[in-house]
């Protein structure tokens, strides 16, 4: 009877058993590709690991309809959906070839080989990536996965085999000369698990450390006195009244919208800053030093993303300080188009080699543009572009607001199409005028009688003359606006709103300060912003 039961363990691992361990073997062997891939990226490059190539790559792909679905959507959160999306892609694929390796270890490994090729080609053909060494991270990390992939496939499948001829007299015989080795199964793939969360703990270490530079000079830079500081913000720009967005705002909660993965971390040290192209007779390269001892501008812009839905939370408002951007292509010997100049494009190049491009009579023509080293008194925070940004009033983001600046180049638009107008977005991105409603909440249950219905409206370089509210199907009424600060700020603005019970939908516009009234025509973010009137639906009871 001892006979029977080990016969029927014989089997090395039993069928159910088999299925599972087997993909369970293809996630082991994912993790300890990632955790290699992670720590060989620590030295060669952050950016070219394969999850932040690939992860890259697909955003630079994502068609714009999709992407501005997934801004919308998933916020800010949006890269971190895309990283676990393809985490979660990258284990079923994973448990997949785990599975084939039972029956074809080779052909196992050689898929999880293949991804690496993915991951290296992905690297390789980022636009900033520095050279062959970035491919070395998915190559590594695939070896190592490969090799992990066939070996606990190896301890699986085969046999023990520590001895083929029965050993008369030991009680667990049947078990040991043909059954798998369970043990030594599970002391693998425990092995794999800890050196892989080793591994990748270390990557990330190093990795960290590796910004510890740049943080440094961060915490080193003192900004200078500007020499033409902001006028305080007046006293009656900031309206008390609860739930409506502070007038300025905080840099922990000013809205980041970029492309980057992995966050830029810039050593201002070495930081440079060139300027060339057509038209520049003295081209130029400048240091962080350099432009921290040229004469400061202080200013409060209202920066806006083209993303931003009617409504949206895209928008928000600082304190900049940086080098008024049309002195320092003047040194360069730029001249805008209207003085004969033969540029009329301005691209920016961030070290993670995003491109936007601005209008360069816009940028010279007498509004505040900056290159700017501080926001709301502090450095830059590594999020919003350290060591310098650009900041050009009245335009979205995407044709102005470079953050980790590294070179400006002087074209024309012919010649030129910076990365989102390859996309399907505009050339030109003028700030349209708009409001916003931020209290009451949508679907909010406020008491009958007086409710303040408050909130901001902004046209950026054209400011804010008049601010509307709209009780359902009623007359438009004029709300109380809040002091101006400056036409490059938003302007907040209040109505006081005898509320009836029942469902109300409440809806504001907005004026600007060229008389333009907001149109209500409501048109998608693509290709050049939003339209249409702010609504909040809210249930009086
Ligand atoms: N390097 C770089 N700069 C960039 C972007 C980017 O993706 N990469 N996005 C631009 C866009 S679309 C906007 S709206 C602003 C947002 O700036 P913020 O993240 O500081 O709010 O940055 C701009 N500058
Ligand atoms: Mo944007």
């Amino acid at each position: 009877m001892n006979a029977r039961t080990s016969t029927r363990r014989r089997v090395p691992p039993q069928r159910w058993a088999r299925l599972p361990l087997g993909a369970l073997n293809g996630l082991l062997a994912g993790c300890a590709a990632l955790a290699v891939a992670e720590l060989v990226s620590a030295v060669v490059r952050p950016q070219a690991g394969p999850v932040i190539a690939v992860g890259g790559a697909a955003i630079d792909r994502t068609p714009a309809p999709l992407k501005d679905f997934a801004i919308r959507h998933f916020g800010e959160n949006d890269k971190l959906v895309l990283q676990l999306g393809i985490l979660a892609t990258l284990a079923a694929l994973a448990a997949v070839l785990g599975l084939i390796a039972l029956r074809h270890r080779r052909a196992g490994a050689l898929g999880v080989l293949l991804f690496g090729v993915v991951g290296a080609a992905a690297a390789l053909s980022r636009p900033d990536a520095a050279g062959i060494a970035d491919a070395l991270p998915s190559v590594v990390g695939a070896v190592a996965g490969a090799g992990t992939l066939y070996w606990l496939t190896v301890r699986l499948t085969t046999p023990t085999g520590r001895s083929t001829a029965p050993r008369p007299g030991a009680p667990e015989a049947g078990d040991r000369e043909a059954g798998w080795d369970r043990r030594g199964f599970l002391v693998a793939a425990t092995t794999t698990a800890v050196a892989s969360a080793g591994a990748g703990a270390l990557g990330r270490y190093v990795k960290g450390a590796g910004g510890q530079g740049a943080v440094a000079s961060r915490d080193a830079v003192k900004l200078p006195v500007p020499a033409s500081p902001a006028a305080p913000v007046p006293a009656g720009a900031a309206l008390r009244v609860p739930g409506i967005s502070p007038f300025t705002t905080s840099n922990g909660s000013f809205y980041r919208v970029d492309t980057a993965l992995f966050v830029p971390k810039v050593d201002a040290t070495g930081w440079r800053l060139r300027i060339h192209g057509k038209g520049v007779s003295r081209p130029l390269t400048l240091t962080f030093q350099d432009l921290l001892g040229r004469e400061l501008i202080e200013r409060d812009v209202t920066l806006t993303c083209v993303s931003n839905e009617v409504g949206g939370p895209y928008v928000g408002n600082a304190r900049w300080i940086g080098v008024r951007l049309a002195d320092v292509l003047r040194q360069a010997g730029v001249e805008p188009p209207s003085r004969g100049g033969p540029a009329d494009q301005l691209v920016a190049r961030s070290v993670d080699a995003m491109t936007l491009g601005s209008p360069v009579e816009v940028v010279m023509e007498g509004r505040d543009a900056m290159l700017a080293v501080g926001m709301n008194g502090r450095p830059l925070p590594f999020d919003h572009g350290f060591p310098v940004r650009m900041v050009v009033p009245g335009l979205y983001g995407y044709v102005s607001a470079c953050k980790w600046i590294k070179d400006i180049e002087l074209t024309t638009f012919d010649a030129y199409d910076p990365y989102w107008a390859r996309r399907g977005w505009a050339q030109q991105g003028p700030v349209k005028t708009e409001s916003r409603i931020d209290t009451p909440k949508p679907f909010a249950r406020p008491k009958p009688g007086r409710v303040m219905v408050a909130g901001v409206a902004w046209a950026q370089h054209r400011g804010i003359d008049r601010v509307e509210v709209r009780i359902d199907d009623g007359p438009w009424n004029p709300a109380d606006l809040a002091a101006q600060d400056t036409t490059d700020t938003w302007r907040q603005w209040s109505y006081p709103w005898e509320a009836a019970p029942g469902g109300h939908t409440l809806w504001v516009r907005a004026t600007d300060g060229a008389g333009r009234t907001q149109t209500g025509d409501r048109v998608q973010t693509i290709p050049d912003g939003a339209t249409g009137w702010h609504s909040v639906v809210v249930g009086v009871h």
